[in-house]
């Protein structure tokens, strides 16, 4: 089963780049997804519990899963279901950035992961509830990874809202239409299902509602010329200046990794 699903076909691939996003079905079967969703509520628990009250509520609870506490989920990094055609897509020496948690309680707006053309980073994204187009389904764009798509999007301003609720000031116009009416393909999912999309390409979820859960495995490609390693560089910034601000919303959240995930306990090559 595992081997079964590990590879991507040619015709994968090429619709990966054509797209911006590529769906596997049943990757993940009934027991893993009930073990992932034993060790999600334990940790999601424990860290509410030591959550400072006087802390803002969060719209999208979200934590790094390469930690003792979550030992079945830190392993996905590196299943061969997860990694092989993350790597084929960006490379073998691709770069496992994030392996991360997310409970929201919310839909998500319109808005792609990054704005940067010189890397490639691919997020695998599994559901871990049944999702429909009006019960938390993730929508992309086809083809939005690619300019001029990309940039048409960002100039209508297409992640107003997005921007709103993550405190970010505008860039493009005013964009009034509901966000279910922009043309998009809707990932209908079970658990045990990923999508794995270029984080160029624009997304979104709408049918939110409370403890709408995620595991989410992001690969960025290995920079080589100054400009990737520019882009790298300011996204690592990104990613430590975001992990601080996480802290103070719960207190455990920091860094991507515990020092344990380092020792590789199990010895992994
Ligand atoms: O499910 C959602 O709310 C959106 C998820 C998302 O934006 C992401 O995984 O990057």
């Amino acid at each position: 089963m595992i081997k079964e699903n590990c590879y991507l076909t040619d015709q994968q691939i090429q619709l990966f780049e054509i797209f911006g996003f590529l769906v596997r079905r049943n990757v993940f079967n009934r027991e893993e997804i009930h073990k992932i969703n034993e060790e999600f509520d334990h940790r999601l628990r424990s860290l509410k519990a030591e959550a400072d009250p006087n802390n803002e509520p969060l719209a999208n609870n979200n934590w790094p899963n390469r930690n003792p506490h979550t030992p079945y989920i830190a392993s996905l990094l590196e299943d061969p279901r997860i990694y092989v055609p993350s790597e084929q897509l960006v490379g073998e020496d691709a770069i496992p950035i994030h392996s991360n948690a997310n409970s929201y309680s919310i839909s998500s707006s319109w808005h792609p992961d990054t704005e940067d053309s010189h890397l490639l980073m691919v997020k695998n994204v599994m559901y871990l509830q049944p999702t429909t187009g009006d019960h938390g389904a993730l929508r992309v764009i086809p083809g939005s990874h690619r300019n001029p798509l990309h940039q048409d999007l960002l100039r209508m301003g297409l992640d107003a809202a997005f921007r709103k609720h993550t405190k970010q000031s505008p860039k493009g116009m005013e964009f009034d239409m509901r966000g279910e009416d922009v043309a998009s393909y809707i990932f209908s999912s079970q658990p045990g299902d990923l999508i794995m999309f270029n984080q160029r390409t624009w997304h979104a979820a709408f049918g939110g509602y409370e403890d709408r859960r995620t595991c989410t495995f992001n690969f960025y490609q290995n920079p080589k010329s100054p400009e990737e390693k520019t882009s790298m560089r300011k996204l690592i910034e990104a990613i430590r200046s975001s992990a601080n601000k996480n802290k103070k919303f719960l207190n455990k959240v920091g860094s991507q990794y515990d020092p344990w995930w380092l020792e590789n306990p199990e010895k992994k090559t």
